[in-house]
């Protein structure tokens, strides 16, 4: 902080540190195989979307290869893609969640 008669000095100012944390896409992948039901529920379930919603973006991921389903800090977003995954393996379908930097 700077005191008056400090102007053009090299004075250390204290600057408020307001960093935003990194953020990260949490994607999901297409396969040829998990039912379109489950990775609604999955939508619903993991990430609060509504079932219009997470319908459109079942559809996109099933058109276009892979879909966001989120942006999070990396903390949450490791928890979501492990617990999507889990989800899906111990349902015994292929589905696939991964993050990528925003
Ligand atoms: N392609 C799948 C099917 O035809 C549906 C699907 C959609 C699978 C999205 C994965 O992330 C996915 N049953």
């Amino acid at each position: 902080r700077k005191h008056q008669g400090d102007e053009g000095l090299a004075v250390q100012e204290a600057k408020p540190k307001l960093k935003r944390p990194p953020l990260y896409k949490v994607v999901l992948l297409n396969d040829d195989f998990t039912p379109m039901d489950f990775v609604v529920h999955v939508l619903e379930v993991f990430f609060g979307m509504s079932r219009e919603k997470a319908t459109q973006v079942m559809l996109h991921v099933h058109t276009r290869g892979k879909g966001v389903c989120g942006v999070f800090t990396y903390e949450i977003a490791e928890t979501k893609v492990a617990q999507v995954n889990e989800y899906s393996r111990r349902h015994q379908h292929p589905l696939l969640c991964t993050m990528e930097e925003a």
